[in-house]
Protein backbone atom coordinates (compact mmCIF):
# COMPACT_ATOMS: atom_id res chain seq x y z
CA UNK A 1 0.00 0.00 0.00
CA UNK A 2 1.60 3.19 -1.07
CA UNK A 3 0.25 5.14 1.55
CA UNK A 4 2.33 3.05 4.68
CA UNK A 5 5.27 3.46 2.44
CA UNK A 6 5.32 6.99 2.54
CA UNK A 7 6.51 7.85 6.17
CA UNK A 8 7.05 11.68 6.60
CA UNK A 9 6.99 11.46 10.43
CA UNK A 10 8.71 9.34 12.92
CA UNK A 11 9.27 10.05 16.80
CA UNK A 12 12.13 8.26 18.17
CA UNK A 13 13.75 8.09 21.76
CA UNK A 14 17.26 8.14 21.53
CA UNK A 15 19.68 8.15 24.32
CA UNK A 16 23.54 8.95 23.98
CA UNK A 17 26.13 6.41 25.73
CA UNK A 18 27.53 7.14 28.94
CA UNK A 19 30.83 7.81 29.21
CA UNK A 20 33.60 5.47 30.93
CA UNK A 21 34.77 6.12 34.12
CA UNK A 22 38.23 6.92 34.77
CA UNK A 23 40.40 4.54 36.67
CA UNK A 24 41.68 4.86 40.08
CA UNK A 25 44.54 2.54 39.37
CA UNK A 26 47.58 2.83 41.51
CA UNK A 27 50.85 0.77 39.86
CA UNK A 28 52.37 -1.91 41.55
CA UNK A 29 54.69 -4.78 40.43
CA UNK A 30 57.25 -7.07 41.82
CA UNK A 31 59.75 -4.73 42.41
CA UNK A 32 57.87 -1.80 43.06
CA UNK A 33 55.46 -1.39 46.00
CA UNK A 34 53.71 1.85 45.56
CA UNK A 35 54.25 2.93 41.62
CA UNK A 36 51.61 6.02 41.94
CA UNK A 37 48.75 6.52 39.82
CA UNK A 38 48.57 5.23 36.61
CA UNK A 39 44.69 5.15 35.65
CA UNK A 40 43.33 5.50 32.53
CA UNK A 41 40.97 7.97 31.61
CA UNK A 42 37.83 6.46 30.48
CA UNK A 43 36.08 6.25 26.55
CA UNK A 44 33.62 8.74 25.42
CA UNK A 45 30.01 7.25 25.40
CA UNK A 46 28.86 6.75 21.47
CA UNK A 47 27.05 9.88 19.96
CA UNK A 48 23.61 9.74 18.01
CA UNK A 49 24.06 11.38 14.47
CA UNK A 50 21.70 11.84 12.07
CA UNK A 51 23.62 11.59 8.48
CA UNK A 52 21.63 13.08 5.11
CA UNK A 53 21.32 9.79 2.24
CA UNK A 54 20.18 9.98 -1.03
CA UNK A 55 19.44 6.59 -0.85
CA UNK A 56 16.65 7.32 1.52
CA UNK A 57 13.58 9.19 0.25
CA UNK A 58 10.78 8.52 3.76
CA UNK A 59 11.95 7.61 6.87
CA UNK A 60 10.10 3.98 6.45
CA UNK A 61 12.95 2.67 7.86
CA UNK A 62 12.79 4.63 10.97
CA UNK A 63 9.08 3.30 11.47
CA UNK A 64 10.04 0.26 13.88
CA UNK A 65 13.44 1.77 15.01
CA UNK A 66 11.61 3.81 17.97
CA UNK A 67 14.43 3.52 20.18
CA UNK A 68 17.86 4.01 19.24
CA UNK A 69 20.58 3.49 22.29
CA UNK A 70 24.42 4.28 21.37
CA UNK A 71 26.43 2.38 23.08
CA UNK A 72 28.79 3.41 26.57
CA UNK A 73 32.34 3.92 26.88
CA UNK A 74 34.27 1.56 28.50
CA UNK A 75 36.35 2.57 31.52
CA UNK A 76 40.12 3.32 31.35
CA UNK A 77 42.69 0.87 33.07
CA UNK A 78 45.77 0.45 34.44
CA UNK A 79 49.05 1.91 33.09
CA UNK A 80 47.03 4.63 31.32
CA UNK A 81 45.47 3.04 28.94
CA UNK A 82 42.25 4.97 27.72
CA UNK A 83 38.69 3.57 27.60
CA UNK A 84 37.56 2.27 24.22
CA UNK A 85 34.71 4.70 22.72
CA UNK A 86 31.59 3.95 23.16
CA UNK A 87 29.97 3.04 19.62
CA UNK A 88 28.39 5.93 17.92
CA UNK A 89 24.97 5.46 16.05
CA UNK A 90 24.01 6.96 12.85
CA UNK A 91 20.62 7.45 12.07
CA UNK A 92 20.50 7.59 8.15
CA UNK A 93 17.52 9.73 7.35
CA UNK A 94 16.68 11.46 3.38
CA UNK A 95 17.58 15.01 2.33
CA UNK A 96 14.68 17.15 3.74
CA UNK A 97 14.42 16.13 7.27
CA UNK A 98 13.91 18.50 10.16
CA UNK A 99 14.18 17.26 13.83
CA UNK A 100 12.23 19.00 16.20
CA UNK A 101 12.25 18.30 19.84
CA UNK A 102 9.22 16.43 20.25
CA UNK A 103 8.43 17.91 24.26
CA UNK A 104 8.82 21.34 23.07
CA UNK A 105 8.31 21.19 19.97
CA UNK A 106 11.51 23.39 19.63
CA UNK A 107 13.50 23.30 16.11
CA UNK A 108 16.62 21.16 16.67
CA UNK A 109 18.46 20.75 12.80
CA UNK A 110 17.67 20.09 9.54
CA UNK A 111 19.35 18.05 6.92
CA UNK A 112 19.43 19.12 3.57
CA UNK A 113 22.57 17.27 2.18
CA UNK A 114 23.80 14.09 1.02
CA UNK A 115 26.42 12.76 3.99
CA UNK A 116 25.47 16.02 5.90
CA UNK A 117 26.00 14.77 9.88
CA UNK A 118 25.01 16.48 12.84
CA UNK A 119 25.55 15.27 15.96
CA UNK A 120 22.15 15.03 17.60
CA UNK A 121 22.49 13.77 21.17
CA UNK A 122 26.41 14.18 22.75
CA UNK A 123 28.37 11.46 24.34
CA UNK A 124 29.59 11.66 27.46
CA UNK A 125 32.66 12.68 28.51
CA UNK A 126 34.97 9.86 29.66
CA UNK A 127 35.68 10.41 33.21
CA UNK A 128 40.19 11.36 33.82
CA UNK A 129 41.61 8.30 35.60
CA UNK A 130 43.83 9.31 39.18
CA UNK A 131 47.14 9.78 36.68
CA UNK A 132 45.92 13.32 36.00
CA UNK A 133 45.17 14.31 39.47
CA UNK A 134 48.50 13.80 41.36
CA UNK A 135 49.96 16.73 42.67
CA UNK A 136 52.51 17.06 45.23
CA UNK A 137 50.68 17.07 48.28
CA UNK A 138 48.68 14.18 47.38
CA UNK A 139 50.83 11.82 44.84
CA UNK A 140 48.27 8.62 45.90
CA UNK A 141 45.06 10.01 44.84
CA UNK A 142 42.78 7.38 45.44
CA UNK A 143 39.55 8.81 43.23
CA UNK A 144 39.30 9.32 39.87
CA UNK A 145 36.16 11.25 37.53
CA UNK A 146 33.51 9.53 36.99
CA UNK A 147 32.05 9.50 33.07
CA UNK A 148 29.57 11.96 32.12
CA UNK A 149 25.93 10.27 32.35
CA UNK A 150 23.98 9.49 28.79
CA UNK A 151 21.67 12.24 27.86
CA UNK A 152 17.73 11.00 26.63
CA UNK A 153 16.00 13.11 24.29
CA UNK A 154 12.77 12.27 22.26
CA UNK A 155 12.76 13.88 18.83
CA UNK A 156 10.52 14.05 15.78
CA UNK A 157 11.60 13.93 12.30
CA UNK A 158 9.52 15.13 9.98
CA UNK A 159 10.36 15.37 6.38
CA UNK A 160 10.10 18.21 4.11
CA UNK A 161 11.25 17.03 0.80
CA UNK A 162 13.39 19.23 -1.59
CA UNK A 163 11.48 19.62 -4.86
CA UNK A 164 12.18 22.56 -6.80
CA UNK A 165 8.17 22.95 -7.85
CA UNK A 166 5.02 21.81 -6.09
CA UNK A 167 2.14 21.50 -7.78
CA UNK A 168 -0.45 22.92 -6.04
CA UNK A 169 -4.23 22.45 -6.67
CA UNK A 170 -8.18 21.08 -6.13
CA UNK A 171 -8.75 17.56 -5.93
CA UNK A 172 -8.78 16.11 -10.12
CA UNK A 173 -6.74 19.07 -11.34
CA UNK A 174 -4.60 17.11 -13.09
CA UNK A 175 -1.76 17.42 -11.14
CA UNK A 176 -0.91 13.62 -11.22
CA UNK A 177 -1.38 13.27 -15.00
CA UNK A 178 1.32 16.24 -15.47
CA UNK A 179 3.77 14.64 -13.43
CA UNK A 180 3.49 11.74 -14.98
CA UNK A 181 3.85 12.70 -18.48
CA UNK A 182 6.66 14.60 -17.80
CA UNK A 183 8.92 12.41 -15.71
CA UNK A 184 8.88 8.73 -15.33
CA UNK A 185 6.94 8.67 -12.11
CA UNK A 186 4.01 6.65 -11.85
CA UNK A 187 1.48 8.46 -10.02
CA UNK A 188 -2.39 6.77 -9.45
CA UNK A 189 -4.32 8.97 -11.90
CA UNK A 190 -8.36 8.73 -11.60
CA UNK A 191 -11.36 10.82 -12.51
CA UNK A 192 -12.16 11.12 -8.46
CA UNK A 193 -11.11 13.60 -6.14
CA UNK A 194 -8.16 11.93 -3.67
CA UNK A 195 -7.11 9.46 -6.24
CA UNK A 196 -3.51 10.69 -4.64
CA UNK A 197 -3.04 10.28 -0.78
CA UNK A 198 0.70 10.70 -0.29
CA UNK A 199 3.42 13.20 -2.15
CA UNK A 200 5.01 11.68 -5.05
CA UNK A 201 8.47 13.30 -6.56
CA UNK A 202 9.42 13.18 -9.92
CA UNK A 203 12.30 14.27 -12.15
CA UNK A 204 11.74 15.95 -15.06
CA UNK A 205 13.89 15.73 -17.54
CA UNK A 206 15.00 19.50 -19.12
CA UNK A 207 16.83 20.63 -22.40
CA UNK A 208 20.64 19.40 -22.87
CA UNK A 209 20.62 16.92 -20.08
CA UNK A 210 19.17 19.38 -17.35
CA UNK A 211 16.50 18.36 -14.95
CA UNK A 212 14.93 19.85 -12.06
CA UNK A 213 12.56 18.10 -9.31
CA UNK A 214 8.33 18.40 -9.31
CA UNK A 215 6.47 17.13 -6.43
CA UNK A 216 2.85 16.25 -6.37
CA UNK A 217 1.34 16.72 -3.03
CA UNK A 218 -2.54 15.96 -2.85
CA UNK A 219 -5.77 17.83 -3.64
CA UNK A 220 -6.51 21.21 -1.66
CA UNK A 221 -9.90 21.79 -0.64
CA UNK A 222 -11.27 24.91 0.82
CA UNK A 223 -11.54 24.35 4.48
CA UNK A 224 -8.40 22.13 4.14
CA UNK A 225 -6.99 24.31 6.81
CA UNK A 226 -9.70 23.56 8.99
CA UNK A 227 -8.88 19.50 8.36
CA UNK A 228 -11.15 19.24 5.48
CA UNK A 229 -10.42 16.39 2.89
CA UNK A 230 -6.99 15.35 3.53
CA UNK A 231 -6.11 18.82 5.54
CA UNK A 232 -2.96 20.50 5.50
CA UNK A 233 -0.87 17.75 6.35
CA UNK A 234 0.88 17.36 2.96
CA UNK A 235 1.61 20.78 2.73
CA UNK A 236 4.73 20.70 4.60
CA UNK A 237 6.58 19.29 1.53
CA UNK A 238 5.91 22.34 -0.45
CA UNK A 239 7.30 24.54 2.15
CA UNK A 240 11.08 24.04 0.82
CA UNK A 241 10.31 23.90 -2.84
CA UNK A 242 11.56 26.99 -5.46
CA UNK A 243 7.75 27.89 -6.69
CA UNK A 244 4.67 26.51 -7.09
CA UNK A 245 2.89 25.70 -9.70
CA UNK A 246 -0.69 26.38 -9.10
CA UNK A 247 -3.28 23.79 -11.47
CA UNK A 248 -6.49 25.16 -12.06
CA UNK A 249 -8.35 22.95 -14.97
CA UNK A 250 -9.99 24.36 -17.89
CA UNK A 251 -13.79 23.50 -16.79
CA UNK A 252 -13.38 25.00 -13.67
CA UNK A 253 -16.63 27.00 -12.63
CA UNK A 254 -14.59 30.10 -11.71
CA UNK A 255 -10.89 30.58 -11.91
CA UNK A 256 -10.16 33.15 -10.01
CA UNK A 257 -11.98 32.24 -7.15
CA UNK A 258 -10.55 28.73 -7.02
CA UNK A 259 -7.16 30.65 -7.06
CA UNK A 260 -8.18 32.32 -4.18
CA UNK A 261 -9.35 29.36 -2.36
CA UNK A 262 -5.99 27.98 -2.89
CA UNK A 263 -4.13 30.64 -1.61
CA UNK A 264 -5.68 31.36 1.15
CA UNK A 265 -5.90 27.66 2.48
CA UNK A 266 -1.97 27.82 2.07
CA UNK A 267 -1.88 31.72 4.04
CA UNK A 268 -3.73 29.76 6.94
CA UNK A 269 -1.07 26.89 6.57
CA UNK A 270 2.16 29.12 6.81
CA UNK A 271 1.99 32.71 5.71
CA UNK A 272 5.67 32.31 4.04
CA UNK A 273 4.24 29.88 1.38
CA UNK A 274 2.34 33.04 -0.09
CA UNK A 275 5.53 34.68 -0.81
CA UNK A 276 6.78 31.90 -2.90
CA UNK A 277 6.36 32.75 -6.77
CA UNK A 278 3.72 31.18 -8.51
CA UNK A 279 3.07 30.41 -11.81
CA UNK A 280 -0.32 29.13 -12.87
CA UNK A 281 -1.04 26.55 -15.72
CA UNK A 282 -4.52 26.01 -16.78
CA UNK A 283 -4.86 22.39 -17.44
CA UNK A 284 -7.24 19.52 -19.66
CA UNK A 285 -6.91 22.46 -22.34
CA UNK A 286 -7.65 20.03 -24.95
CA UNK A 287 -11.33 20.31 -23.86
CA UNK A 288 -11.12 23.95 -25.36
CA UNK A 289 -11.30 25.20 -28.99
CA UNK A 290 -9.10 29.18 -29.85
CA UNK A 291 -12.62 30.83 -29.44
CA UNK A 292 -12.79 29.27 -25.93
CA UNK A 293 -9.47 29.86 -24.92
CA UNK A 294 -9.33 33.43 -25.66
CA UNK A 295 -12.45 34.33 -23.74
CA UNK A 296 -10.89 32.27 -20.76
CA UNK A 297 -8.02 34.40 -20.88
CA UNK A 298 -9.96 37.50 -19.39
CA UNK A 299 -11.17 35.27 -16.31
CA UNK A 300 -7.48 34.84 -15.31
CA UNK A 301 -6.62 36.09 -11.97
CA UNK A 302 -3.98 38.94 -12.55
CA UNK A 303 -0.56 38.99 -12.16
CA UNK A 304 0.68 35.75 -12.63
CA UNK A 305 2.19 34.16 -15.38
CA UNK A 306 0.05 31.56 -17.28
CA UNK A 307 0.98 28.37 -19.03
CA UNK A 308 -2.25 26.82 -21.06
CA UNK A 309 -1.53 23.10 -20.97
CA UNK A 310 -3.04 19.99 -21.86
CA UNK A 311 -1.28 16.49 -20.46
CA UNK A 312 -3.34 14.48 -22.99
CA UNK A 313 -2.24 16.15 -26.10
CA UNK A 314 0.90 17.26 -24.59
CA UNK A 315 -0.30 21.54 -25.67
CA UNK A 316 1.86 23.85 -23.76
CA UNK A 317 3.99 21.05 -21.77
CA UNK A 318 7.61 22.33 -23.20
CA UNK A 319 6.25 26.18 -22.88
CA UNK A 320 5.38 25.34 -19.22
CA UNK A 321 8.65 23.79 -18.52
CA UNK A 322 10.51 26.13 -20.11
CA UNK A 323 8.41 28.63 -17.96
CA UNK A 324 9.08 26.75 -14.20
CA UNK A 325 12.97 26.68 -15.68
CA UNK A 326 13.57 30.09 -16.15
CA UNK A 327 11.88 30.32 -12.63
CA UNK A 328 13.69 27.79 -10.57
CA UNK A 329 17.09 29.56 -11.87
CA UNK A 330 15.74 33.20 -10.96
CA UNK A 331 18.23 34.05 -7.82
CA UNK A 332 15.56 35.66 -6.11
CA UNK A 333 13.32 32.21 -6.19
CA UNK A 334 16.22 30.23 -5.02
CA UNK A 335 15.52 29.06 -1.51
CA UNK A 336 18.61 30.20 0.64
CA UNK A 337 17.73 29.71 4.25
CA UNK A 338 14.56 27.88 5.45
CA UNK A 339 12.91 29.25 8.28
CA UNK A 340 13.31 27.47 11.30
CA UNK A 341 9.84 27.42 12.62
CA UNK A 342 9.29 25.38 15.98
CA UNK A 343 6.84 22.69 15.14
CA UNK A 344 3.02 23.71 15.23
CA UNK A 345 1.61 20.76 16.92
CA UNK A 346 -1.68 21.44 15.26
CA UNK A 347 -0.39 21.04 11.79
CA UNK A 348 0.55 17.05 12.46
CA UNK A 349 -2.11 16.34 14.98
CA UNK A 350 -3.00 13.53 13.27
CA UNK A 351 0.47 11.80 12.13
CA UNK A 352 1.01 12.22 16.43
CA UNK A 353 -1.96 10.40 17.00
CA UNK A 354 -1.33 7.51 14.62
CA UNK A 355 1.56 7.24 15.53
CA UNK A 356 1.30 7.13 19.67
CA UNK A 357 -1.37 4.31 19.01
CA UNK A 358 0.89 2.40 17.21
CA UNK A 359 3.64 3.09 20.18
CA UNK A 360 1.50 0.74 22.30
CA UNK A 361 2.23 -2.29 20.68
CA UNK A 362 5.73 -3.29 21.15
CA UNK A 363 8.72 -2.16 23.38
CA UNK A 364 9.69 -3.94 26.74
CA UNK A 365 13.02 -1.65 26.69
CA UNK A 366 15.86 -4.26 28.47
CA UNK A 367 16.94 -2.41 31.81
CA UNK A 368 19.88 -0.74 32.21
CA UNK A 369 22.35 -0.20 35.04
CA UNK A 370 21.88 3.26 36.06
CA UNK A 371 23.27 3.17 39.08
CA UNK A 372 25.84 6.13 39.05
CA UNK A 373 26.52 6.43 42.76
CA UNK A 374 29.04 3.82 42.04
CA UNK A 375 31.37 6.27 40.73
CA UNK A 376 33.00 7.77 43.56
CA UNK A 377 34.65 10.87 42.94
CA UNK A 378 35.49 14.03 41.10
CA UNK A 379 32.07 15.46 39.55
CA UNK A 380 32.69 17.28 36.32
CA UNK A 381 31.33 20.23 37.57
CA UNK A 382 34.65 20.24 40.32
CA UNK A 383 36.80 20.79 37.72
N1 LIG B 1 -9.04 15.88 -20.92
C1 LIG B 1 -8.05 15.87 -20.05
N2 LIG B 1 -8.17 15.18 -18.91
C2 LIG B 1 -7.15 15.19 -18.04
C3 LIG B 1 -5.95 15.92 -18.28
N3 LIG B 1 -5.13 15.77 -17.23
C4 LIG B 1 -5.79 14.96 -16.36
N4 LIG B 1 -6.99 14.62 -16.83
C5 LIG B 1 -7.98 13.74 -16.16
O1 LIG B 1 -8.40 14.33 -14.96
C6 LIG B 1 -8.64 13.33 -13.98
C7 LIG B 1 -7.87 13.63 -12.71
O2 LIG B 1 -6.48 13.57 -12.95
P1 LIG B 1 -5.40 13.39 -11.80
O3 LIG B 1 -4.09 13.61 -12.44
O4 LIG B 1 -5.64 12.13 -11.06
O5 LIG B 1 -5.78 14.64 -10.89
P2 LIG B 1 -5.09 15.09 -9.51
O6 LIG B 1 -5.01 16.58 -9.56
O7 LIG B 1 -3.81 14.37 -9.33
O8 LIG B 1 -6.18 14.63 -8.47
P3 LIG B 1 -5.99 14.22 -6.93
O9 LIG B 1 -4.88 13.26 -6.87
O10 LIG B 1 -7.28 13.64 -6.56
O11 LIG B 1 -5.70 15.49 -6.20
C8 LIG B 1 -8.23 12.02 -14.60
O12 LIG B 1 -9.38 11.35 -15.06
C9 LIG B 1 -7.37 12.43 -15.78
O13 LIG B 1 -7.44 11.50 -16.84
C10 LIG B 1 -5.86 16.65 -19.51
O14 LIG B 1 -4.88 17.31 -19.82
N5 LIG B 1 -6.94 16.59 -20.35
MG1 LIG C 1 -3.25 13.08 -7.97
Amino acid sequence: MASSNFVDYVKIFCRSGKGGAGSKHLYRDKLTMKGGPDGGDGGRGGHIILRGSKNHWTLIHLKYARHIHAGDGDGGSQSRSFGKEGEDKVIEVPCGTVVYDAETGEYLCDITEDGQEVVLVQGGRGGQGNWHFRTSTNQTPRFAQPGEPSIEKTVILQLKVLADVGLVGFPNAGKSTLLSVVSAAKPEIANYPFTTLVPNLGIVSYRDGKSFVMADIPGIIEGASEGRGLGLRFLRHIERNSILLFMIPADSDDIVKEFDILLNELKQYNPELVEKQRVLAISKCDMLDDELTEELKKELPGDIQTAFISSVSGLGISELKDLIWTEINKESNKVVEFSHRPMEISHNLIEAEEWDEDEDEEWSDEEEDDDLSKYKGIGWDEL
